[in-house]
């Protein structure tokens, strides 16, 4: 075999959303913070996140995260993100995975009946708390950084749609949650097509018009997830389904995604600290939530959530790029 890169992964899913934890081959990321890292990945080495993310190596809804030292003396591990769409600032269901990964490979020293771990991210530091039992994870609980409801019960003139309703909040990412009813679209995936069309129609609205702008990370001021939240459900039991650009949906319940729909019921007044919040994913998974904390971002009242859910490890890889390989950046079909 001849190859002119190789990079270990350890890949999981949580609740059947993969994440590709890059354990080795990409080195340390320039950079004094995990987010000065994201920002130097995403202009100098962005053809890696292609590599390992798209086809042939990934495809169109894959996702992973590039374990780094820390940049900060309070946490063991730096991550950077990496999906089809680019760097998130913070993934919810990809944390699980790489506390669930760090654990299953013994690269924290693992405690029972819970390893802390905690991670340098690009929004912050996310504390993990691993349910270990016979040396294996069980389940993750992150506290995540802080989340907050930016814009409620807003409205957008959406092309082909009319004016639509939403409301838009911060949980890592930003997300515009918006009720499927209100685009005329059933809860069902046999509609899929219909519903990302619709949340790709949102997304470029916004972002279109007023794009949110986070008020201390540097270059995190767009839309690009909408939270289609499926009728009946509630403040302690939601479902939905999650568009994400550039058309992909998560299989998972979506960490950050569901911190900021809390943060969203929080502000209404509907979902008070220390109360449980069951989200549930288009394919039936589920993370249960809950607000632990008030607090505030630049002026705006926030609140710390924690959200529990699992992964589970499903290969060990090692990436080859055979010099004579027609794609070496992969593709998009
Ligand atoms: O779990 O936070 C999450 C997430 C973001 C994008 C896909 N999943």
């Amino acid at each position: 075999m001849r190859s002119s890169k190789i990079i270990q992964t350890i890949d999981t899913h949580t609740e059947g959303m993969p994440t590709r934890v890059v354990t080795g081959g990409i080195g340390t990321i320039p950079g004094t913070t995990a987010n000065e890292r994201r920002l130097y990945f995403i202009e100098h080495l962005d053809h890696l996140r292609h590599f390992l993310m798209d086809e042939p190596r990934g495809h169109g809804a894959m996702s992973g995260a590039i374990l780094q030292p820390s940049t900060r003396p309070d946490a063991d591990w730096g991550v950077v993100y990496i999906e089809v769409s680019g760097c998130l600032p913070m993934c919810g269901h990809g944390t699980i995975g790489v506390a669930t990964a760090l654990v299953e490979a013994g690269m924290v020293e693992v405690t029972e009946p819970t390893t802390t771990i905690r991670l340098d991210t690009p929004a912050g530091l996310v504390i993990a708390t691993v349910a270990v039992s016979d040396g294996h994870a069980d389940s993750v609980t992150i506290e995540n950084v802080p989340a907050f409801a930016e814009r409620l019960d807003a409205t957008i003139d959406v092309p082909g749609y009319g004016t639509v309703g939403y409301s838009l909040a911060f949980g890592g990412n930003y997300y515009a949650m918006v009720d499927l009813d209100d685009v005329g679209l059933p809860f069902d995936r046999s509609r899929q097509t219909e519903i990302l069309s619709a949340g790709l129609a949102i997304m470029d609205a916004i972002n279109g018009t007023d794009p949110p702008k986070h008020p201390e990370i540097e270059g995190v001021d767009h839309c690009h997830h909408v939270e289609f939240i499926a009728p009946g459900s509630n403040a302690r039991h939601s479902r939905h389904a999650m568009v994400i650009h550039p058309g992909w949906f998560d299989r998972s319940p979506c960490g950050t995604g569901t911190s900021a729909r809390m943060a969203e019921l929080w502000a209404r007044g509907q979902l008070p600290l220390d109360t449980d919040f069951d989200n549930e994913s288009f394919i039936g998974g589920h993370f249960i939530g809950r607000l632990i904390n008030q607090t505030t971002v630049g002026e705006r009242p926030a609140v710390v959530p924690t959200i529990t859910g699992r992964a589970w490890v499903s290969a060990l890889s090692q990436f080859l790029l055979d010099p004579s390989d027609p794609f070496p950046s992969g593709f998009v079909f």
